[in-house]
Protein backbone atom coordinates (compact mmCIF):
# COMPACT_ATOMS: atom_id res chain seq x y z
CA UNK A 1 0.00 0.00 0.00
CA UNK A 2 3.36 2.49 0.74
CA UNK A 3 4.78 1.36 -2.65
CA UNK A 4 0.55 1.92 -4.32
CA UNK A 5 0.51 5.87 -2.46
CA UNK A 6 4.31 6.80 -3.65
CA UNK A 7 3.34 5.64 -7.43
CA UNK A 8 0.19 8.05 -7.00
CA UNK A 9 2.58 10.64 -5.44
CA UNK A 10 4.71 10.55 -8.18
CA UNK A 11 2.39 10.47 -11.10
CA UNK A 12 0.15 12.93 -9.44
CA UNK A 13 3.35 15.15 -9.57
CA UNK A 14 4.17 14.41 -13.20
CA UNK A 15 0.85 15.18 -14.34
CA UNK A 16 0.45 18.07 -12.75
CA UNK A 17 3.31 19.58 -14.93
CA UNK A 18 1.03 19.13 -17.90
CA UNK A 19 -2.19 20.82 -16.50
CA UNK A 20 -1.46 23.96 -18.87
CA UNK A 21 -5.21 25.24 -17.99
CA UNK A 22 -7.93 25.76 -15.37
CA UNK A 23 -9.87 22.84 -17.01
CA UNK A 24 -7.22 20.84 -16.99
CA UNK A 25 -6.69 21.87 -13.59
CA UNK A 26 -10.16 21.06 -12.27
CA UNK A 27 -10.21 17.25 -14.26
CA UNK A 28 -6.90 16.67 -11.93
CA UNK A 29 -8.64 17.40 -9.01
CA UNK A 30 -11.58 15.16 -9.58
CA UNK A 31 -9.38 12.30 -10.79
CA UNK A 32 -7.28 12.80 -7.35
CA UNK A 33 -9.13 14.62 -4.58
CA UNK A 34 -12.36 13.91 -5.81
CA UNK A 35 -15.09 11.68 -3.78
CA UNK A 36 -14.68 9.24 -6.35
CA UNK A 37 -10.92 9.60 -7.26
CA UNK A 38 -7.53 8.00 -6.76
CA UNK A 39 -6.98 8.54 -2.86
CA UNK A 40 -10.69 8.15 -1.97
CA UNK A 41 -10.01 4.25 -4.14
CA UNK A 42 -6.90 3.68 -1.58
CA UNK A 43 -8.79 4.71 1.05
CA UNK A 44 -11.14 2.14 0.84
CA UNK A 45 -8.42 -0.49 0.43
CA UNK A 46 -7.66 0.26 4.17
CA UNK A 47 -10.47 -1.59 5.64
CA UNK A 48 -8.27 -4.60 4.15
CA UNK A 49 -5.04 -3.51 6.36
CA UNK A 50 -4.00 -5.25 10.04
CA UNK A 51 -5.12 -2.25 12.94
CA UNK A 52 -1.90 -1.54 13.48
CA UNK A 53 -0.40 -0.86 9.67
CA UNK A 54 -4.07 1.23 9.46
CA UNK A 55 -2.94 4.69 11.83
CA UNK A 56 0.81 4.30 9.57
CA UNK A 57 -0.98 4.41 6.16
CA UNK A 58 -3.51 6.73 7.32
CA UNK A 59 -0.77 9.34 8.63
CA UNK A 60 0.53 8.66 4.64
CA UNK A 61 -2.63 9.35 2.97
CA UNK A 62 -3.44 12.19 4.44
CA UNK A 63 0.40 13.55 3.93
CA UNK A 64 -0.09 12.52 0.22
CA UNK A 65 -3.78 14.32 0.18
CA UNK A 66 -1.67 17.39 1.40
CA UNK A 67 0.80 17.44 -0.83
CA UNK A 68 -1.34 17.13 -3.94
CA UNK A 69 -3.86 19.55 -2.30
CA UNK A 70 -0.74 21.97 -1.78
CA UNK A 71 0.86 21.79 -5.24
CA UNK A 72 -3.18 21.70 -6.94
CA UNK A 73 -3.49 25.25 -4.43
CA UNK A 74 0.17 26.58 -6.12
CA UNK A 75 -0.84 25.81 -10.45
CA UNK A 76 -4.27 27.85 -9.24
CA UNK A 77 -1.90 30.56 -8.05
CA UNK A 78 -0.03 30.81 -10.89
CA UNK A 79 -3.56 30.72 -13.22
CA UNK A 80 -5.09 33.44 -11.65
CA UNK A 81 -1.80 35.46 -11.28
CA UNK A 82 -1.90 34.20 -15.92
CA UNK A 83 -5.26 35.87 -15.81
CA UNK A 84 -5.06 39.26 -14.08
CA UNK A 85 -1.88 39.93 -16.14
CA UNK A 86 -3.80 39.52 -19.00
CA UNK A 87 -6.99 41.42 -17.93
CA UNK A 88 -4.13 44.41 -16.81
CA UNK A 89 -2.69 43.98 -20.49
CA UNK A 90 -6.13 44.27 -21.75
CA UNK A 91 -6.86 46.98 -19.74
CA UNK A 92 -3.70 49.27 -19.55
CA UNK A 93 -3.87 52.32 -18.57
CA UNK A 94 -0.60 54.26 -18.94
CA UNK A 95 -0.22 56.89 -15.60
CA UNK A 96 2.77 58.82 -17.35
CA UNK A 97 0.75 59.89 -19.75
CA UNK A 98 -0.18 63.57 -19.56
CA UNK A 99 -3.80 64.43 -18.35
CA UNK A 100 -6.27 65.13 -20.43
CA UNK A 101 -7.46 68.15 -18.59
CA UNK A 102 -10.54 70.24 -17.58
CA UNK A 103 -11.46 73.21 -19.82
CA UNK A 104 -12.70 75.92 -17.36
CA UNK A 105 -15.93 77.85 -18.18
CA UNK A 106 -16.47 81.53 -18.06
CA UNK A 107 -19.51 83.79 -17.67
CA UNK A 108 -20.77 85.06 -21.01
CA UNK A 109 -19.63 88.78 -21.78
CA UNK A 110 -23.59 89.89 -21.02
CA UNK A 111 -23.62 88.01 -17.75
CA UNK A 112 -20.66 90.01 -16.89
CA UNK A 113 -21.87 93.23 -17.85
CA UNK A 114 -24.79 92.67 -16.24
CA UNK A 115 -23.29 91.70 -12.82
CA UNK A 116 -21.61 94.84 -13.28
CA UNK A 117 -24.38 97.39 -14.01
CA UNK A 118 -26.41 95.82 -11.63
CA UNK A 119 -23.71 95.50 -8.96
CA UNK A 120 -22.71 99.49 -9.19
CA UNK A 121 -26.32 100.17 -9.28
CA UNK A 122 -27.53 98.54 -5.74
CA UNK A 123 -24.06 99.98 -4.63
CA UNK A 124 -25.60 103.68 -5.55
CA UNK A 125 -28.79 102.09 -3.19
CA UNK A 126 -30.94 100.58 -6.30
CA UNK A 127 -33.55 97.97 -5.79
CA UNK A 128 -33.86 95.27 -8.27
CA UNK A 129 -37.56 94.68 -9.62
CA UNK A 130 -38.47 92.84 -12.73
CA UNK A 131 -41.40 92.89 -15.61
CA UNK A 132 -42.90 90.28 -17.77
CA UNK A 133 -41.17 89.75 -21.37
CA UNK A 134 -44.39 89.08 -22.82
CA UNK A 135 -46.73 92.24 -21.96
CA UNK A 136 -49.75 94.43 -22.07
CA UNK A 137 -49.58 97.08 -24.80
CA UNK A 138 -50.45 99.23 -22.03
CA UNK A 139 -47.40 99.37 -19.80
CA UNK A 140 -45.18 98.90 -22.90
CA UNK A 141 -46.97 102.03 -24.19
CA UNK A 142 -49.87 103.89 -23.04
CA UNK A 143 -48.93 104.26 -19.50
CA UNK A 144 -46.14 105.92 -21.01
CA UNK A 145 -47.58 108.40 -22.75
CA UNK A 146 -47.74 106.38 -26.15
CA UNK A 147 -51.41 106.16 -27.24
CA UNK A 148 -52.44 103.47 -29.86
CA UNK A 149 -51.79 105.15 -33.47
CA UNK A 150 -48.96 107.56 -32.33
CA UNK A 151 -46.42 107.66 -34.76
CA UNK A 152 -43.79 107.67 -32.24
CA UNK A 153 -44.21 103.52 -31.78
CA UNK A 154 -42.51 103.33 -34.99
CA UNK A 155 -39.65 104.04 -33.13
CA UNK A 156 -39.62 100.43 -31.77
CA UNK A 157 -40.55 97.93 -34.58
CA UNK A 158 -42.72 95.99 -31.75
CA UNK A 159 -43.74 92.23 -32.18
CA UNK A 160 -47.22 91.80 -31.46
CA UNK A 161 -49.19 88.91 -29.94
CA UNK A 162 -52.81 90.24 -30.43
CA UNK A 163 -53.88 93.72 -30.50
CA UNK A 164 -52.96 94.36 -26.30
CA UNK A 165 -50.58 91.98 -25.74
CA UNK A 166 -47.20 92.27 -27.25
CA UNK A 167 -43.42 91.35 -26.50
CA UNK A 168 -41.70 93.83 -24.60
CA UNK A 169 -39.81 96.42 -26.72
CA UNK A 170 -38.72 97.83 -23.94
CA UNK A 171 -37.91 97.77 -20.05
CA UNK A 172 -39.58 100.76 -19.95
CA UNK A 173 -42.59 98.80 -19.28
CA UNK A 174 -41.47 98.24 -15.60
CA UNK A 175 -41.34 101.56 -14.76
CA UNK A 176 -45.25 102.20 -15.42
CA UNK A 177 -45.62 98.87 -13.08
CA UNK A 178 -43.09 100.54 -10.14
CA UNK A 179 -44.58 103.48 -10.63
CA UNK A 180 -48.35 102.01 -10.05
CA UNK A 181 -47.07 99.43 -7.14
CA UNK A 182 -44.53 101.60 -5.13
CA UNK A 183 -44.70 104.42 -2.85
CA UNK A 184 -42.42 107.13 -3.63
CA UNK A 185 -39.85 108.25 -2.92
CA UNK A 186 -37.93 104.78 -4.58
CA UNK A 187 -34.94 104.08 -6.62
CA UNK A 188 -35.32 100.96 -8.62
CA UNK A 189 -33.51 99.24 -12.08
CA UNK A 190 -35.04 96.59 -14.15
CA UNK A 191 -32.39 94.66 -15.83
CA UNK A 192 -33.94 92.16 -18.79
CA UNK A 193 -34.50 91.02 -22.15
CA UNK A 194 -36.63 92.78 -24.70
CA UNK A 195 -37.82 92.48 -28.41
CA UNK A 196 -37.94 94.15 -31.78
CA UNK A 197 -37.91 93.61 -35.06
CA UNK A 198 -34.20 94.82 -36.30
CA UNK A 199 -30.79 93.18 -37.38
CA UNK A 200 -27.34 94.17 -37.92
CA UNK A 201 -24.62 94.52 -36.50
CA UNK A 202 -25.48 97.22 -34.06
CA UNK A 203 -29.10 96.09 -33.68
CA UNK A 204 -30.00 92.31 -32.73
CA UNK A 205 -34.39 91.36 -32.51
CA UNK A 206 -33.40 90.13 -28.77
CA UNK A 207 -31.57 92.28 -26.69
CA UNK A 208 -31.08 93.46 -23.22
CA UNK A 209 -31.90 96.64 -21.54
CA UNK A 210 -31.20 98.05 -17.53
CA UNK A 211 -33.98 100.27 -16.63
CA UNK A 212 -33.54 102.76 -13.97
CA UNK A 213 -35.72 105.05 -12.47
CA UNK A 214 -35.65 107.39 -9.77
CA UNK A 215 -38.71 108.90 -7.89
CA UNK A 216 -37.99 112.07 -5.48
CA UNK A 217 -38.85 115.45 -4.55
CA UNK A 218 -36.40 118.18 -6.12
CA UNK A 219 -34.85 115.34 -9.44
CA UNK A 220 -33.43 117.63 -11.33
CA UNK A 221 -31.62 116.40 -14.86
CA UNK A 222 -27.96 117.31 -12.78
CA UNK A 223 -28.77 114.13 -10.87
CA UNK A 224 -29.14 112.22 -13.86
CA UNK A 225 -26.09 113.38 -15.20
CA UNK A 226 -23.90 112.96 -12.33
CA UNK A 227 -25.44 109.18 -11.66
CA UNK A 228 -25.02 108.21 -15.55
CA UNK A 229 -21.57 109.72 -15.10
CA UNK A 230 -20.34 107.88 -11.90
CA UNK A 231 -21.95 104.70 -13.83
CA UNK A 232 -20.52 104.96 -17.07
CA UNK A 233 -16.97 105.81 -15.45
CA UNK A 234 -17.18 102.92 -13.28
CA UNK A 235 -18.28 100.65 -15.84
CA UNK A 236 -15.43 101.70 -18.68
CA UNK A 237 -13.17 103.59 -16.22
CA UNK A 238 -12.47 107.15 -15.80
CA UNK A 239 -10.63 108.11 -19.04
CA UNK A 240 -13.95 106.75 -21.45
CA UNK A 241 -15.25 110.13 -22.92
CA UNK A 242 -18.94 109.98 -22.62
CA UNK A 243 -21.66 112.09 -24.80
CA UNK A 244 -25.09 113.46 -23.54
CA UNK A 245 -27.26 114.65 -26.73
CA UNK A 246 -30.44 115.90 -26.84
CA UNK A 247 -33.24 113.84 -28.00
CA UNK A 248 -36.73 112.68 -27.81
CA UNK A 249 -39.18 110.31 -25.80
CA UNK A 250 -42.54 110.38 -25.26
CA UNK A 251 -41.90 109.53 -21.49
CA UNK A 252 -39.28 111.58 -20.50
CA UNK A 253 -38.83 115.62 -21.12
CA UNK A 254 -36.26 117.02 -21.50
CA UNK A 255 -34.74 113.71 -23.08
CA UNK A 256 -30.72 112.50 -23.85
CA UNK A 257 -29.39 109.99 -25.76
CA UNK A 258 -25.82 109.12 -24.08
CA UNK A 259 -22.61 107.78 -26.12
CA UNK A 260 -19.34 106.49 -25.32
CA UNK A 261 -16.25 106.09 -27.84
CA UNK A 262 -17.07 103.29 -30.66
CA UNK A 263 -15.54 99.79 -30.00
CA UNK A 264 -14.33 99.41 -33.49
CA UNK A 265 -12.74 102.40 -34.49
CA UNK A 266 -12.13 104.02 -30.58
CA UNK A 267 -13.40 107.46 -31.90
CA UNK A 268 -11.62 107.66 -35.36
CA UNK A 269 -14.90 107.23 -37.45
CA UNK A 270 -16.06 104.04 -38.90
CA UNK A 271 -18.60 101.91 -40.73
CA UNK A 272 -19.95 100.71 -37.17
CA UNK A 273 -20.76 103.88 -36.14
CA UNK A 274 -21.45 105.43 -39.04
CA UNK A 275 -18.39 107.76 -39.18
CA UNK A 276 -19.09 109.92 -35.41
CA UNK A 277 -16.45 107.88 -33.44
CA UNK A 278 -19.42 107.24 -30.61
CA UNK A 279 -22.17 104.24 -29.89
CA UNK A 280 -25.46 104.91 -28.68
CA UNK A 281 -25.73 103.46 -25.46
CA UNK A 282 -29.04 104.50 -23.63
CA UNK A 283 -31.34 106.99 -23.63
CA UNK A 284 -32.72 108.97 -20.56
CA UNK A 285 -34.14 111.69 -19.34
CA UNK A 286 -36.85 113.57 -16.88
CA UNK A 287 -40.07 111.68 -16.47
CA UNK A 288 -42.90 113.35 -17.87
CA UNK A 289 -45.52 115.28 -15.93
CA UNK A 290 -48.05 112.66 -17.83
CA UNK A 291 -46.41 109.45 -17.47
CA UNK A 292 -45.96 110.09 -13.30
CA UNK A 293 -50.00 111.30 -13.32
CA UNK A 294 -50.95 108.65 -15.89
CA UNK A 295 -49.45 106.00 -13.01
CA UNK A 296 -50.36 107.55 -10.40
CA UNK A 297 -47.34 109.73 -8.89
CA UNK A 298 -48.19 113.23 -7.52
CA UNK A 299 -46.74 115.36 -10.38
CA UNK A 300 -46.56 118.66 -8.22
CA UNK A 301 -44.71 116.87 -5.26
CA UNK A 302 -42.83 114.10 -6.97
CA UNK A 303 -40.65 114.09 -10.48
CA UNK A 304 -38.48 111.68 -11.50
CA UNK A 305 -35.15 110.73 -13.94
CA UNK A 306 -35.11 107.26 -15.93
CA UNK A 307 -32.63 105.97 -17.89
CA UNK A 308 -32.60 102.84 -20.48
CA UNK A 309 -29.29 101.22 -20.72
CA UNK A 310 -28.57 98.72 -24.19
CA UNK A 311 -26.62 95.98 -22.14
CA UNK A 312 -25.46 94.85 -25.17
CA UNK A 313 -24.32 97.52 -26.22
CA UNK A 314 -22.18 97.63 -23.40
CA UNK A 315 -20.66 94.60 -23.70
CA UNK A 316 -19.84 95.57 -27.35
CA UNK A 317 -18.08 98.89 -26.23
CA UNK A 318 -16.08 96.76 -23.31
CA UNK A 319 -14.64 93.81 -25.21
CA UNK A 320 -14.65 95.48 -28.47
CA UNK A 321 -16.92 93.75 -29.84
CA UNK A 322 -17.94 95.17 -33.57
CA UNK A 323 -20.93 92.78 -34.49
CA UNK A 324 -23.76 92.15 -31.48
CA UNK A 325 -24.90 88.86 -33.35
CA UNK A 326 -22.01 87.47 -32.77
CA UNK A 327 -22.69 87.11 -28.64
CA UNK A 328 -26.01 85.06 -29.59
CA UNK A 329 -24.20 82.53 -32.14
CA UNK A 330 -22.62 80.70 -29.13
CA UNK A 331 -19.25 80.06 -30.98
CA UNK A 332 -16.94 78.93 -28.29
CA UNK A 333 -13.58 80.52 -30.25
CA UNK A 334 -15.57 83.81 -29.95
CA UNK A 335 -16.62 83.03 -26.15
CA UNK A 336 -12.97 81.80 -25.44
CA UNK A 337 -11.28 85.32 -26.59
CA UNK A 338 -14.22 86.66 -24.04
CA UNK A 339 -12.24 85.15 -20.96
C1 LIG B 1 -35.52 103.02 -25.26
O1 LIG B 1 -35.74 101.81 -25.39
C2 LIG B 1 -36.03 103.74 -24.07
N1 LIG B 1 -36.94 102.92 -23.35
C3 LIG B 1 -34.87 104.19 -23.21
C4 LIG B 1 -35.28 105.15 -22.16
C5 LIG B 1 -35.57 104.71 -20.89
C6 LIG B 1 -35.37 106.51 -22.46
C7 LIG B 1 -35.96 105.60 -19.90
C8 LIG B 1 -35.76 107.42 -21.49
C9 LIG B 1 -36.04 106.95 -20.21
P1 LIG B 1 -34.01 103.22 -27.36
O2 LIG B 1 -34.98 102.68 -28.32
O3 LIG B 1 -33.13 104.29 -27.82
O4 LIG B 1 -34.72 103.73 -26.02
O5 LIG B 1 -33.13 102.01 -26.79
C10 LIG B 1 -32.26 102.17 -25.70
C11 LIG B 1 -30.93 101.51 -25.98
O6 LIG B 1 -31.15 100.15 -26.30
C12 LIG B 1 -30.22 102.09 -27.19
O7 LIG B 1 -29.47 103.20 -26.82
C13 LIG B 1 -29.34 100.95 -27.60
O8 LIG B 1 -28.17 100.91 -26.78
C14 LIG B 1 -30.18 99.76 -27.27
N2 LIG B 1 -30.88 99.19 -28.43
C15 LIG B 1 -31.97 99.64 -29.05
N3 LIG B 1 -32.36 98.81 -30.03
C16 LIG B 1 -31.50 97.80 -30.03
C17 LIG B 1 -31.35 96.59 -30.78
N4 LIG B 1 -32.20 96.24 -31.72
N5 LIG B 1 -30.31 95.76 -30.49
C18 LIG B 1 -29.46 96.07 -29.50
N6 LIG B 1 -29.55 97.18 -28.75
C19 LIG B 1 -30.53 98.02 -29.00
Amino acid sequence: MQEKLKMLSEQAKAELKEVKDVASLNNFKVKYLGKQGLLTEILRGMRDLPAEQRPVIGALVNQVRQDIENQTAQKQAEFDKMELEKELAKNFIDITEPAKGHEKGALHPLSKVFDLLIDSCVAMGFKVVEGPEVELDYFNFEALNIPKNHPSRDMQDTFFVTDNILLRSQTSSVQARAMQTLKPPFKIISPGRVYRNDSDATHSPVFHQMEGLVIDENISMADLKSMLTVLMRRTFGEQTQIRFRPSFFPFTEPSVEVDVTCPSCHGEGCRLCKGTGFMELLGAGIVNPKVLEENGIDSKKYRGFAFGFGVDRVAMVKNSISDIRSMFKNDIRFLKQMK
